[in-house]
């Protein structure tokens, strides 16, 4: 097959020891051969790496080692040519210049990738995991990158669809032979049980997911209270760092703090907020409304309260703000004494400025949010919120089978549900779904990945 050549560079620009530029496809050793100073690359065996200069006419850009890879047993399954410069910015712009004078265009994001997923080389959760490993701040993200790359999340799936396969195999067959008299209800029985375990398969997959998305996306947390209660303090002494201003004056928050505490592999992205009163001042009005707002889209709120005192209007105010959402009640302050109470609700006693009770805050977060025993169970966890949602939809698809199925519906009906889902399971790999879905989601990568 015949690929226009493209070029990335896969590397940051900036002052660092080295740079690789990536190029693929059919011209990939003819173009690098017009600058290369060295052996011959197109007569070069694959996977081996050759020493010489890259040239623009006769001067010399940089000294380099280049790597050749031949098709098909590529990243990309294309020709392949990584040429390692020095770094800087310099060296490798020329580079890229020169390849695209000479014959190759500049990669789009995620194109490597995205080659690689249309040559066959990876699926869809492949490619996506790829680039989870490059985020992954934590062991725990990077072990589920590596099983997602290695295949796992590809197998799993493969395995829900080859059930379906299954059970529309056997409707097939009752299709294709109608003259026994009971063939809707033989189907529907043999269906029913069959729907069922799967549906339980996908919810106990479902289950283990929001560990999995937690371990991936982190717990969006964030500290609320009315001024001076000393929700910076309990920033600063979680990110054991003095991120946020602590005063004695209430109102010294204004604008959002922002820090991330690791919780032995989970992160927790915490948001530092105003103290929430009424209030004429415009600046410390916006800090408010900027709290609210990422009050809205918290997975957890901590709601500190100051146990120096007993509760005032704006304390049951924000009680009352948080009821619906995940919340844990932190008493602050607690080396001056415990005036707060609170009865409908546990309370954890801390004191931020001492970095006292802040265990005990951990192990609520942990019991609220993180499975542990799934933490260390070596299982596959679904982590993706576009894999999550696909698992939904065809749960759901399932479901819709089952009622047809209890309903006694002709069994091609039932089929049409059942298909379904067999379809959006492979949306998760790639085998089915639009080109639509493969541009915006490599489109989401890095430019030379
Ligand atoms: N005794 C005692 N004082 C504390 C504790 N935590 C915070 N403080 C004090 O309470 C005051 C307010 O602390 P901050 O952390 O700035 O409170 P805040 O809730 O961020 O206040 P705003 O940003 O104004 O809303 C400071 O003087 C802190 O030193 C604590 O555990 N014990
Ligand atoms: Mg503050």
């Amino acid at each position: 097959m015949l690929y226009d050549t493209i070029v990335g560079i896969a590397t940051i620009q900036g002052i660092s020891a080295i740079n690789v530029i990536r190029v693929s496809g059919s011209d990939a050793f003819a173009i690098v051969n017009k600058i290369f100073k060295g052996k011959d690359l197109a007569t070069m065996e694959s996977h081996t790496v050759h020493y010489g200069h890259i040239v623009d006419n006769e001067n010399i850009i940089d000294e380099v080692l280049v790597s050749v890879f031949w098709e098909p047993k590529t990243f990309t399954g294309e020709n392949v040519v990584e040429i390692s410069t020095h770094g800087g910015v310099m060296i490798p712009s020329k580079i890229v210049e020169l390849l695209i004078t000479n014959g190759c265009r500049m990669a789009e994001n995620g194109e490597f990738s995205k080659r690689a997923f249309l040559n066959g080389r990876i699926d869809l959760s492949q490619a996506e995991s790829i680039m989870d490993i490059i985020s992954a701040q934590t062991e725990q993200q990077l072990r589920l990158a590596n099983r997602g790359l290695h295949g796992d999340i590809k197998k799993m799936i493969g395995e829900l669809q080859t059930s379906i396969l299954d059970m529309i195999s056997k409707i097939e067959v009752n299709i294709d032979y109608p003259e026994y008299d009971d063939t809707l209800v033989m189907t529907n029985n043999i269906l029913r049980p069959e729907i069922k375990k799967l549906i339980a398969k996908l919810s106990v997959i479902l289950h283990n997911s929001s560990t999995g998305k937690i371990i991936r996306d982190g717990i969006k947390t964030v500290i609320l209270g009315k001024p001076n209660v000393g929700k910076s303090s309990l920033l600063n002494s979680l990110l054991k760092e003095d991120k946020a201003i602590v005063t004695e004056v209430s109102g010294t928050t204004r604008d959002l703090v922002e820090g991330e505490w690791n919780l032995g592999g989970v992160i927790l992205n915490l948001v530092d907020t105003a103290g929430i009163r009424n209030t004429d001042d415009v600046v410390e009005k916006i800090g408010i409304e900027k709290a609210k707002t990422a009050l809205e889209g918290a997975d957890l709120v901590l709601l500190v309260l100051d146990q120096s005192q007993s509760l005032t209007a704006e304390d049951i105010d924000l009680l009352e703000l948080t009821k619906k959402k995940i919340r844990i009640i932190v008493g602050n302050k607690i080396d001056l004494g415990k005036h707060v109470n609170i009865k409908f609700e546990k309370m954890i006693d801390i004191s931020a400025k001492n970095s006292i009770g802040l265990d005990q805050l951990e192990a609520e977060v942990k019991r609220l949010f993180i499975d542990e025993s799934l933490l260390k169970e070596n299982q596959m966890l679904l982590a993706n919120s576009r894999h999550i949602g696909k698992i939904s939809e065809a749960k759901a698809a399932l479901e819709d089978a089952l009622k047809a199925c209890e309903n006694q519906f002709p069994v091609d009906i039932i089929e049409i549900d059942i298909r379904k889902s067999w379809e959006v399971l492979g949306e998760i790999t790639g085998e089915t779904g639009s080109e639509a879905l493969i541009h915006t989601l490599f489109s989401r990568f890095c430019l030379g990945k």
